[in-house]
């Protein structure tokens, strides 16, 4: 009998086409992080729970899904939400995830409960569908350690990056973005935070790397299109690339993300078409991505449905 499970859960893999966009049609995601681990793909989002109307974000969690051929995606639920981290208000907005020494790593954006503004906890897990429980005590990074801007926004949307040699880079900010180098233990920055020239950066800055090239991109102006630059390594030199996708129609953001899966490449990433949608209450979705034998990308990469 588990032999014919097994076997069928395996045809069902290998026969699928990519799901149709909104991917969650059951809820109102937002945000999507992914990692790849296992023969799946993990993607975590944001809840959405502003009501038909309001107006400013309504997050209190995260919600995280997977699937193992990108066209049928499981329901894991809440990994964790805002106030897994004793020390915040609230506010579950983008977050990213990363597996290292054997651990999974949820990096996060919160409001503080003390310091003004957002700031970036990391919480961990022994599985990608958690539970996550705060790793550190405290804030990683806050709004009083990085006063290059006067925003209480400018530590949202933390973007986690385990190169090849293991070492770990976060990425982050709103406005001025910024990076810094982790410590193996994943919870400790290790040395000075930087400051990256983006041009018209404005949020949601990621970092991945495909065939030996990296790959810098985030969301500039406002509303936000997105953009990448390419670079010889996790700290550039960066060479702008223009247009990755173009702005969505009716909501300000789309926060992404980039990965590979099974031989192809992928973008994440989130608009409001699903029914009842708009700017607070968005939905995640995927387009294939490809590169050009040169490096850079086919772009911009049109939105489906
Ligand atoms: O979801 C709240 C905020 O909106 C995120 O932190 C930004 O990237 C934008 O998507």
């Amino acid at each position: 009998m588990l032999k014919q499970l097994l076997s069928g859960a395996l045809a069902l893999c290998a026969a699928a086409a990519q799901a149709a966009n909104p991917l969650f049609p059951q809820l109102y995601t937002a945000d999507p992080a992914v990692l790849v681990d296992g023969g799946r793909v993990y993607l975590y989002a944001g809840r959405d729970e502003a009501p038909v109307g309001g107006k400013d974000y309504v997050m209190h969690e995260w919600r995280v899904f997977s699937s193992c051929d990108m066209a049928h995606w499981q329901d894991h639920g809440v990994p964790l939400k805002a106030k897994t981290f004793a020390w915040a208000k609230g506010r579950a907005w983008a977050s990213d995830v990363a597996k290292r020494n054997g651990k999974y790593w949820f990096y996060s954006t919160v409001e503080h409960a003390t310091v003004p503004g957002f700031a970036i906890g990391v919480a961990v897990s022994d599985s990608p569908t958690g539970p996550f429980v705060d790793a550190l005590g405290k804030a990683l990074v806050t709004n009083d350690m990085t006063k290059q801007t006067d925003i209480a926004w400018d530590d949202i949307d933390p973007a986690i990056f385990v190169d090849d040699d293991g070492q770990a880079w976060l990425y982050w900010g709103n406005t001025v973005m910024k990076y810094v180098k982790l410590k193996p233990t994943m919870t400790e920055l290790d040395g000075p935070i930087q400051v990256v020239a983006a041009e018209r950066f404005t949020e949601a800055s990621y970092l991945h790397k495909h065939a030996g090239t990296y790959y810098l991109s985030y969301s500039r102006d406002f509303p936000e299109e997105t953009v990448y630059m390419t670079g010889p390594s996790a700290t550039g030199p960066w060479t702008p690339r223009g247009v990755l996708m173009n702005r969505n129609e009716g909501v300000n953001t789309v926060h992404h993300a980039v990965f590979d899966f099974n031989g192809r490449s992928y973008i994440v990433y989130h608009n409001g078409k699903l029914p009842g949608g708009g700017e607070f209450r968005r939905s995640v979705a995927v387009e294939e991505l490809r590169y050009k034998p040169d490096g850079t990308i086919e772009a911009p990469i049109a939105q489906t449905t």
